[in-house]
């Protein structure tokens, strides 16, 4: 074990690694390869399973796949990998997407420097060493001058406070935890609860398979098909023959994929030109409706009505039962201000025999969970199994679930006690030398996440790069440049329409939890927050504070101008 290589160290202390890397999913992995292979840290990454893939590791659950295109789904670092692999479908599964993963950290050898089956639960700076202490489930407790945790936005579930939960006799499974050999619905009355992206994906293969599926819903969604399928060869040629050229595209655009908004405005098209241009998006499938749409989507109520009224439409047109159409109709919320589920089969299941739809606001909301299944509405569903595809404590569940401890004993679950508080959702005012990949207050979930996730990462390993060239032993955030950016943040989205809606995106699925928009959606989406990022490290760091020690443990510390 070394100490930090080229950084000059306080008397007596030592760190085991130069690096502690929390996660090896697409960002953990990524990282130990930068930081590693390009600038020869010493890193080991803790991981709590026993592979990697995060996300991909995890969300085991019938119908599982990525909704991102799989020819940007994926690393674009390495040329040859981009050449070499190759998708089976336009949006590959969960399992090769896993393979994916595993191929990557065979290929970089990555293994070797990942300890699995290693939960952190606590993670403390030392102010006098300027050393962060991780420690994990299992005992360990390593010393480590950065720590990133990459910890994924969506990997702490959200587990719903119904009354007699643990009482159910039969078999329960929340989709981020699914069993490794599979949940057999033979036979089976299943209930799922929840019906945002993930359950979208689940209810048309559990369908398939269970005697009688209940589907338990609070909040319709406006879906659009995906369009899944094996992908003409000859795109798959000339996109492989242009990757420098989509690479450069998706860094640019607005959310890190091929699209771009129609620039202008849907209130000022007639009737027929929409129509055509909404049933060239409907039949794109994909994210084009909901990210290449008009331009006024996003911000103008009568905009967004005119939209919504096509998706409406088609709801319709595909639910037989028309009370259960109007049931899965959304009406409370514009569309798009809450997370585009892709769907395949989504509506056309609830014409099955063997699916029922219990509505919250028609029907009655759940009131228990009894032994023998679901109470709602005053009646008893009785079940087998229960599916609880109710999401996750999106992207601050799983930084606060780290115990992690800055400067002056500072916790940061209570500092963040009333929503996140962030420089560039890269670092935090009191939190040396620990850099958060798609964290919130960055565009992480509004993206593409490999986009965003390889942004980050070359971000973070080009700051450490300077620190060691400069002989600079800490970075952190200055407080006035958070607060800046903070503010900067509800700014931007408070000219949409986002806020007013009940969305993950604003805490508003997690009881108790402070509604701010936890994300960052900014004016000019990825490729203008990327600008903003470079610009920081170009201006020396700009609203970053340094340190560093010279003879006898002097600490200097060097503002940027
Ligand atoms: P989401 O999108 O948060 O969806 C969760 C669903 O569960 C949604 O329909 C919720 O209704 C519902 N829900 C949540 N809590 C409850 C309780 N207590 N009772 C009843 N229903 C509840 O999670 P997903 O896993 O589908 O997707 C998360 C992200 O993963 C997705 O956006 C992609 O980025 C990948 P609500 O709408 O809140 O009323």
């Amino acid at each position: 074990m070394t100490n930090v290589q080229g950084q000059p160290q306080t008397a007596g202390a030592k760190a085991d690694f130069d690096a502690v890397i929390i996660g090896a999913g697409f960002s953990g992995m990524y990282m130990l390869h930068s930081l590693r292979d390009k600038l020869d840290l010493n890193v080991t990454v803790f991981e709590a399973g026993d592979g990697v893939g995060g996300t991909w590791y995890w969300n085991r659950y019938p119908g599982a796949r990525c909704d991102s295109d799989s020819y940007i789904y994926c690393y674009t670092f390495d040329k040859n990998l981009l050449q070499e692999w190759n998708w089976s479908e336009r949006y590959p599964e969960q399992d090769e997407i896993l393979r994916y993963l595993e191929h990557c950290a065979e290929r970089f050898d990555l293994k070797p420097d990942i300890q699995f089956g290693k939960r952190v639960v606590e993670v403390v700076f030392d102010d006098d060493t300027e050393l962060w202490t991780v420690r994990t489930d299992k005992g360990d407790a390593v010393r480590a001058r950065f720590v990133i945790p990459a910890v994924g936005a969506l990997s702490t579930a959200n587990m719903p406070p119904i009354k007699g939960l643990s009482s159910f006799k039969g078999k329960c499974y929340h989709t981020s935890q699914w069993p490794h050999d599979g949940v057999d619905f033979t036979a089976k009355r299943v209930g799922i609860i929840g019906t945002g992206a993930t359950a979208v994906q689940a209810i048309p293969e559990i369908a398939q398979q269970a005697k009688h599926l209940t589907v338990f819903q609070r909040t319709p969604n406006f879906c659009v098909p995906a369009r899944n399928g094996r992908v003409d060869p000859e795109v798959t040629k000339a996109r492989k023959a242009d990757y420098d050229g989509v690479r450069q595209r998706i860094k640019d655009s607005f959310f890190g994929f091929e699209l771009n908004f129609i620039p202008k405005a849907v209130l000022e098209t007639t009737p027929e030109e929409r129509e055509q241009e909404f049933d060239k998006m409907w039949d794109a499938g994909g994210f084009a409706f909901w990210l290449a749409n008009y331009q006024d989507m996003f911000f103008s109520k009568e905009a967004n009505d005119v939209i919504a009224d096509y998706l409406k439409r088609k709801i319709r047109s595909v639910v037989n039962d028309p009370v259960t159409a109007e049931k899965l109709t959304p009406k409370t919320y514009p569309y798009g201000t809450k997370r585009q589920p892709l769907d395949t089969n989504y509506f056309e299941t609830f014409n099955k025999k063997n699916v029922a739809l219990v509505d919250a606001s028609t029907d009655g909301p759940i009131e228990e969970i009894t032994p023998n299944g679901i109470r709602a509405g005053g009646k008893e569903y009785p079940l087998d199994i229960i599916v609880i595809a109710t999401g996750f404590d999106a992207m601050t569940g799983p930084l606060k679930n780290l115990g992690i401890n800055g400067r002056d004993g500072r916790a940061l679950a209570q500092e963040w006690e009333d929503g996140p508080q962030t420089y560039l959702g890269l670092a935090i005012a009191g939190y040396p030398n620990l850099f958060t990949i798609t964290g919130p207050q960055s565009p992480s979930v509004l993206s593409n996440m490999p986009v965003s996730i390889e942004q980050h990462v070359e971000w973070i390993t080009e700051c450490i790069a300077h620190m060691r060239r400069n002989k600079l032993t800490t970075i952190e955030a200055s407080p006035q440049a958070q607060d800046e950016w903070g503010a900067h943040v509800a700014e931007v989205v408070n000219s949409t329409l986002m806020p007013g809606t009940n969305s993950w995106y604003m805490g508003a699925n997690i009881e108790g939890k402070p509604r701010r928009f936890l994300p960052y959606l900014g004016p000019e989406g990825v490729g203008g927050y990327r600008r903003k990022c470079a610009e920081v490290a170009e201006k020396g760091y700009e609203g970053f504070v340094f340190t560093s020690q010279g003879q006898g443990g002097t600490v200097h510390t060097i503002a940027a101008e």
